[in-house]
Parts: structure tokens; C-alpha cells; sequence
């Protein structure tokens, strides 16, 4: 019985694939300052996203729905149903994990190919910028800056921040929320 709990605790807090990036950090973080309750959970509470986690914030009248979705293998097969409703894919990088980086690169560049996400706003977080190992945006942006002929004309950029202490946050928010009003009538809201 030990051995069957522990695998399973195991298999849920084993770090693998992109997992580790701050996703959920993030997503609590933006609760906390931008949902009406005001409340997010502390960074000690939050566990590894085994399926998803939804949140809701609203920004100068905008309702923004997001969904942190787990960045295991056998997760990233699930990403594709999500897009054809997403108006727009919040990438979020370690940036304090070199040998995943690569990872990184090739797996947003299968979600830049995908049929579902042309034309949608594609924002990368450098995350954990509070860190002294991390590395600088200018490093990130040179790596990315690999597939960013593949977005086309579709609006990107890499930004530095830190879920944790929220440095950076407000800005990430701005630039997205103002692409998303401007690709409104490419991809219109839903309102349910
Ligand atoms: P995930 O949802 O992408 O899997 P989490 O990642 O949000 O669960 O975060 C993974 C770990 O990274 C957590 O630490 C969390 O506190 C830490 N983290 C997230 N964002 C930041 C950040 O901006 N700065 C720093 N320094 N740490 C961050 P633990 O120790 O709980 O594994």
C-alpha cells in the first residue's frame, strides 16, 4: 500500500517535460491582482498541474479566461483541442533551466506550426527573473528568436518576469491584453 501511494505521489510531483516553468505560480499570481475575490493560492500550497487549472481575471473590462495546462509529455497531447478556442498562448520558460531549454524551442515550435494557433498572439515568459542563475531575456530572445520567422506576421515578443515576487507581470498582462483587443475581429471573443 506504501509503495502504491508513494508511486502515485511520485508520478504527480515528478518534474518532467516543461513542468517546473511557474505556470501555476503565474496563474495564482494574476488571481491575486486581478481576479474580483482578489485571491490566489500561496506559492507553498501550490502542487504540479496534473490536469488543468482554470482561472478568471478581468482587466479594464476585458474577461480573460486562462488555462494553466500541464506541460508533461503525455499532457502537451492534449494541448491542441485547447486552441481553436484559445485567442492567444502564454508560453512560460525556465529560465533557469538551461538543459530544457532546447525542449522549450522544439515544443513551442510544434505549437507555432499548429493549424489551430495561426493567426493568435504568442507571448513567451522568461520566468523565475528574480533569480541570480537565471538567464537574461537577451539569451532567451536569441534562442526563440530561432522559430520566430515561422510565426509570420502574428504578434510575439519574449518578456522577463517573475511569478513569484510578480515583477514584470503588469506589462505581460498590458501587451496581451492589448493584442488581444486588436485581434478581435480575426478571432472574435467568446462570450460564453
Ligand atoms: P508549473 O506549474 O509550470 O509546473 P509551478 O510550475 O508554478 O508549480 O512552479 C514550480 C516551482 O518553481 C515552484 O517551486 C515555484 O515556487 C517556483 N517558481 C515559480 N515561479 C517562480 C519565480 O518567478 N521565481 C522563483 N524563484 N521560483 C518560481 P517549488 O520549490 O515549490 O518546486
Amino acid at each position: 500500500m506504501y509503495h502504491l501511494v508513494k508511486g502515485i505521489y511520485t508520478s504527480l510531483t515528478r518534474k518532467e517535460g516543461l513542468d517546473n516553468a511557474g505556470k501555476t505560480t503565474l496563474l495564482e499570481k494574476l488571481k491575486s491582482e486581478y481576479s474580483e475575490s482578489k485571491r490566489g493560492l500561496d506559492p507553498d500550497k501550490i502542487m504540479p498541474t496534473v490536469g488543468q487549472n482554470v482561472g478568471h481575471i478581468t482587466i479594464n473590462g476585458t474577461l480573460l479566461r486562462l488555462w494553466d495546462v500541464g506541460g508533461s509529455e503525455n499532457l502537451r497531447s492534449l494541448w491542441d483541442s485547447y486552441y481553436s478556442d484559445a485567442h492567444a498562448v502564454v508560453f512560460v520558460v525556465d529560465s533557469t533551466d538551461r538543459e530544457r531549454l532546447e525542449e522549450c524551442r522544439d515544443t513551442l515550435e510544434k505549437v507555432v506550426g499548429s493549424e489551430a494557433t495561426q493567426g493568435i498572439p504568442i507571448l513567451m515568459l522568461a520566468n523565475k527573473q528574480d533569480r541570480e542563475d537565471s538567464m537574461g531575456v537577451v539569451d532567451i530572445k536569441e534562442i526563440f528568436n530561432k522559430i520566430a520567422e515561422k510565426m509570420g506576421a502574428r504578434d510575439s515578443r519574449v518578456l522577463p518576469v517573475s511569478a513569484l515576487t510578480g515583477a514584470g507581470v503588469a506589462d505581460s498582462v498590458d501587451w496581451l491584453v492589448t493584442r488581444l483587443l486588436r485581434n478581435k475581429q480575426d478571432r472574435p471573443p467568446n462570450y460564453r
